[in-house]
């Protein structure tokens, strides 16, 4: 692709975005420069040409139109937090919760590996929006970079072009993405945060949140940053509207850290009796929430992405029907496998692969067929209930903020935070056990703040505190629930069915909100009392229930003392306030001001 767009637009451009990417390109020296228009056009002759140099292989057009599959470095497959690094330019104000480098020397090491890393490749530039184009709520970018991979993924994720740009234009400011595939050595890779500059660096990967800067590094890393300073939060939530059978809705965000449904949940099929009663579920988002008060003291919220890039593996008809429908055509896959005729394939689908993720012929020996971090990127529009909401420039009303971990013991199904207060403390202490969607170890339980561990661009103690800053007069906060689809019994079994069923859960919490519920008040916040959780047509029985809503005081004052001690980790920016609602809920404990309850009593 030649260097393109006359003259004529380049002079109307943006003087601080035309000295960038002038920038930019002095450093990285490409032998062409593309502005991103966005356009249908554009995104066909990047695909031709992604397809003709093998960047991508074409799948089967009759059942998969418009699909494609890209297979990435095997030594590039997710992201990267030990390279992920946030450049204050103190090192406190990055926390013990980020890796931190002095920023004059992150822009040394950076500029020596972008020094005419570009030579003989295309630079593009790509003007994004996150968040609806006309939304006072949204923040737009501009990330350059020289894989047209990129561009593709980021034209579905975000409001990517002209209109873009234009807004821009208009307001002067965006945040600054550069970013190159490098020689995708791992040895040479690194995801910098200038929060103080807007700006980040990536170098040396092609995949996801290290590439797509739009995603974790713009609207969670960078965008917290921004959130603080202007008084908005910058979540890693979902958003789901839920309609009673009169048609109202509620909205509700809610956090989990990777691999615990966010995305089955923001795409709920609610359960027959519940369908057939008139209930029906909106998908606003599956992974990130900008919210800010509206005049009326509520958080409205809007999904800053335009589309998902989501866990293909257990991805199926019985978990997520309505993920597998947006994906049935014009949709990237990332590592996942092939059948014979040419379907992409993946763990929890029919069918037999026979090409796995790295193009080899399927061999069990090797592993599993799709990389279990396989990715299918999709606009939000081709979900069935896509929520038109989506596109509200006011953003929904938040009724509910629910945080969730997968516990496979002592959290209850779900409890209710007595006020705000408690609630961020809900939200702080939440933990869950790590997963393949971050190169680590997988299995072990740590706890992870509002989902927010890898993503908050600022010490934690801090963000607790601007957390807590919400809870002021004139405010209508909404309520705030944890929940815990993942306890098992002594068998090693789900207690909870999950998935559809989890709407069940979610009725009590909005007759909660609605004032419809009683609930049952314990130390550790309100549980649904006995009855109240519609049970209807579910077979559950009555000592898993009793286990799922147990409060086991013994196990929960062992909890809150390392809740203490994980929150001294962040001390001395740890607010007070926090400090002394642990204290509370730990003196309710002590106290043992409510008996245990039994649900079923
Ligand atoms: O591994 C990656 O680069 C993707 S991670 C990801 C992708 C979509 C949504 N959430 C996540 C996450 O790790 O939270
Ligand atoms: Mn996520």
């Amino acid at each position: 692709m030649a260097e393109d767009q006359g003259e004529e637009n380049m002079a109307s451009k943006l003087e601080a975005l035309q000295r960038w990417v002038d920038e930019a390109a002095a450093l990285t020296r490409p032998a062409a420069i593309h502005w991103c228009d966005g356009s249908e056009a554009e995104y066909q002759a990047l695909v031709r040409q992604m397809l003709a140099d093998g960047t991508l292989v074409e799948l089967n057009q009759q059942t998969h139109p418009g699909c494609y599959l890209h297979r990435s470095n095997p030594a590039d497959v997710a992201r990267v937090e030990h390279l992920t690094l946030v450049c204050h330019p103190e090192r406190e104000d990055a926390g013990p919760n980020n890796h931190w480098m002095d920023p004059a020397e992150a822009h040394a090491k950076m500029d020596a590996l972008f020094d005419g890393c570009m030579r003989g490749r295309t630079m593009y530039v790509i003007p994004y929006c996150m968040g609806p184009i006309d939304s006072p709520l949204s923040r737009c970018g501009v990330e350059i970079t020289d894989s047209p991979y990129v561009v593709a993924n980021m034209r579905i994720m975000t409001r990517m072009g002209a209109a873009a740009q234009a807004r821009i234009e208009r307001e002067g400011t965006f945040v600054k993405g550069l970013h190159s595939t490098g020689e995708l050595d791992p040895e040479r890779r690194w995801i910098m945060h200038f929060p103080a500059e807007r700006l980040i660096k990536s170098y040396g990967s092609g995949y996801g949140g290290n590439a797509l800067l739009g995603k974790k590094c713009h609207a969670l890393r960078i965008a917290s940053n921004q959130a603080r300073d202007e008084g908005w939060l910058a979540e890693h939530m979902l958003i789901v509207g839920i309609e009673n059978p009169r048609g109202e809705t509620h909205y509700v965000a809610a956090a989990f850290p990777s691999a615990c449904g966010k995305t089955n949940l923001a795409m709920l099929i609610p359960p027959e009796g519940y369908r057939r009663d008139g209930w029906k579920v909106w998908t606003v988002g599956d992974d990130i929430c900008w919210m800010r008060p509206g005049a009326d003291g509520r958080l409205y919220a809007i999904n800053p992405e335009a589309g998902f890039f989501g866990v293909a593996p257990g991805t199926s008809n019985d978990t997520n029907p309505n993920a597998l429908a947006s994906v049935a055509r014009d949709t990237i896959f990332t590592n996942v496998a092939v059948t014979a005729d040419n379907q992409p394939w993946w763990e929890g689908l029919p069918g037999t692969p026979v090409t796995d993720w790295q193009g080899r012929p399927y061999d069990p020996a090797n592993g599993p067929a799709a990389h279990p971090n396989s990715r299918f990127t999709v606009s939000a529009k081709q979900c069935p209930t896509w929520s038109e909401k989506a596109e509200d420039a006011q953003g929904v009303p938040i009724s509910a903020i629910v945080f969730g971990g997968r516990r496979p013991s002592l959290l209850p199904l779900v409890m209710e935070a007595q006020d705000w207060t408690h609630g961020v403390l809900m939200g702080a202490a939440m933990g869950s056990e790590t997963t393949a969607a971050a190169t680590g170890a997988v299995g072990v339980l740590r706890r992870d703040s509002m989902a927010m561990k890898p993503f908050a661009g600022y010490h934690y103690g801090d963000y607790f505190a601007h957390w807590l800053s919400f809870d002021k007069p004139g405010m209508k906060l909404p309520k705030v629930f944890h929940v815990n689809w993942f306890r098992k019994g002594k068998d090693g079994k789900f207690l909870w069915p999950g998935f559809g069923q989890n709407l069940r859960v979610l009725e009590w919490m909005i007759a909660r909100v609605e004032g419809k519920a009683r609930g049952e008040q314990t130390a550790i916040g309100t549980l649904p009392a006995p009855g109240e959780l519609n049970l209807d047509g579910l077979d559950i029985d009555a000592a898993a229930l009793d286990e799922l809503l147990a409060v086991d005081t013994a196990g929960w004052q062992a909890e809150l003392a390392a809740i203490g001690e994980y929150l001294e980790g962040f001390a001395p920016r740890l607010p007070e306030r926090l400090r002394q609602e642990r204290r509370r809920v730990a003196d309710a404990l002590d106290g043992d001001v409510v008996a245990p309850r039994t649900a079923t009593a």
